[in-house]
């Protein structure tokens, strides 16, 4: 019924009456009135107007199969195995017990929430319902494990390039993992492999991206920003998570065709933000100050210290912060 309703207001550029709804749809104005209500719970904007009737003004941004089916269309193979869940703990979790239980490669999990996302290191994710994109692809690659951290900054610069296709902004990568605009995180990636003897099982990549939050809570507010406050209007989630798919498997054919980043090198460092800037490395074994000079081929990031000499950084346990703040 609900539906009915729904594909008779979508069908009418202006308004279309209670009554012209009930007569058509041969149930009482009452019932047409309840459907609207579900509607509106349900995150339609619905302008109601006496003697007039009903008005759609804007549907919600539903992560559902259907709607980002709808955008996969020049997607080949990844996220091609689609599994949308309402509400997981984390995505990663839920990919990396599909990826045991043998879903090929390109299998992608969405949720509309995580209740316990995580990041890097045991961090938290922050990951509110509705307004995010939570999402972890499988892949199997026939690499060496120790090529395999190479892939979050594959990944970084699928994001990067999709942001600014489907939002027109300036984004940038903060070595290793994360994309920020206006020195603010709008992205994080985790990545996370399963390999034995014979080499590697399956490797999840993690993908948080802020995409409709118009606010963020208290301990991240000062950090964190979504797409959509960036480019002051709101951006389809669906669409940006199908564009995400795109352009990594187009990277990924290049990572794989060398198991680096020397066809990829370019482009990161062009994208890094950390590059020719001071930055602070947390270094368990002690921090240090010293000038990023972009990425080698690796993808471990170069920093060259007073006394000239250059430390090659690779992703594992350290952070990288500019000397001033976040970037
Ligand atoms: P990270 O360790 O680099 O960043 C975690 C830090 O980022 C937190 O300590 C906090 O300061 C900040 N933070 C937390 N939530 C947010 C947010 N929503 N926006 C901006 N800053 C935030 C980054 O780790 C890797 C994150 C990967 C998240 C994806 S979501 C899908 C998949 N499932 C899952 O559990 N993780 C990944």
């Amino acid at each position: 019924m609900k539906e009915k309703v729904l594909n008779m207001l979508r069908g009418q550029q202006g308004f279309v009456s209670g009554q012209q709804i009930s007569d058509s749809l041969g149930v009482s104005r009452t019932a047409v009135w309840k459907s609207i209500r579900q509607l509106e719970a349900e995150g339609y904007r619905i302008q109601a107007v006496r003697n007039r009737g009903y008005r759609l003004e804007s549907e919600p941004d539903l992560l559902t199969a259907d709607q980002i089916g709808k955008y996969m269309t020049s997607v080949r193979w990844a996220g091609r195995n689609l599994k949308v869940c309402e509400s997981v703990d984390s995505t990663n979790n839920v990919a990396r017990q599909l990826a045991e239980e043998g879903e090929e490669a390109g299998t992608l999990v969405v949720s509309e929430i995580q209740t316990a996302g995580r990041g890097r290191m045991g961090r938290p994710w922050i990951s509110p319902k509705g307004s995010g994109i939570w999402m972890s692809l499988v892949i199997r690659p026939d690499i060496v494990a120790y090529h395999a951290p190479a892939l979050t900054l594959v990944m970084a610069l699928a994001v990067c390039r999709a942001i600014r296709k489907t939002a027109d902004l300036d984004c940038k990568i903060k070595w290793p993992n994360d994309i920020v605009i206006d020195g603010k995180k709008v992205c994080g990636i985790l990545t996370e492999m399963s390999a034995d003897m014979d080499g590697i099982r399956y490797i999840v990549i993690g993908v948080g991206i802020n995409v409709l939050d118009t606010a963020f809570s208290e301990e991240i507010q000062d950090r964190a920003i979504s797409v959509s406050q960036a480019s002051g209007h709101n951006i389809c989630r669906a669409e940006l998570i199908a564009e995400v798919m795109k352009q990594f498997e187009d990277l990924y054919e290049k990572y794989l065709q060398t198991e680096d980043m020397s066809l990829l090198q370019e482009e990161y460092n062009h994208d890094l933000v950390n590059i020719g800037r001071r930055v602070r490395v947390l270094d368990p074994k002690g921090a240090y100050q010293g000038t990023a000079l972009g990425i080698d081929q690796k993808g471990d990031l170069l920093v060259r210290t007073k006394d000239q000499k250059m430390h090659v950084i690779a992703s594992g346990e350290v952070s990288v912060r500019g000397i001033y703040g976040y970037v």
